[in-house]
């Protein structure tokens, strides 16, 4: 009995360890692959992303990278898009907040200007 309490001591422990991020989405373009996360579930107003840019597999770093997301307009509702320069957190992780005015689904674009090399545009969505 008290080595099951260990382990599920342990086990609680491993959970709130990990640190699991609320929302995870996956892109890519080509080679490059953008892998987004939200600390907090997406909601409407602002929501802080992180975006971990990788090409063949290999850190993004010092690039300069704006997240546009946009709502084409609906009957009734104007367009709608926010877009922000991301702050470069290293190791080719940027961290933007966005401003979501609505719930439904947002067209998310990440342009990717590198020091050196062809820039690149990964389009994805975040639905909430
Ligand atoms: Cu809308």
């Amino acid at each position: 009995m008290k080595s099951l309490t260990k382990i599920f001591l342990a086990l609680l422990l491993g959970v709130s360890l990990s640190h699991a991020a609320a929302f995870s989405k996956d892109a890519k373009f080509r080679t490059t692959t953008a892998h987004i996360t939200a600390e907090k579930p997406l909601t409407t107003g602002a929501n802080t992303l992180v975006v971990e840019l990788k090409k063949g597999g290999k850190a993004i770093d010092n690039a300069k990278v704006t997240l546009k997301a946009f709502m084409p307009a609906m009957p009734g509702m104007p367009a709608m898009s926010s877009k922000v320069e991301a702050k470069n957190l290293g190791n080719g992780k940027y961290e933007a907040t966005l401003n979501l005015a609505m719930s439904g689904t947002w067209q998310l674009h990440i342009f990717i200007t590198p020091k050196t090399g062809k820039k690149s545009r990964i389009k994805t969505t975040l639905n909430f």
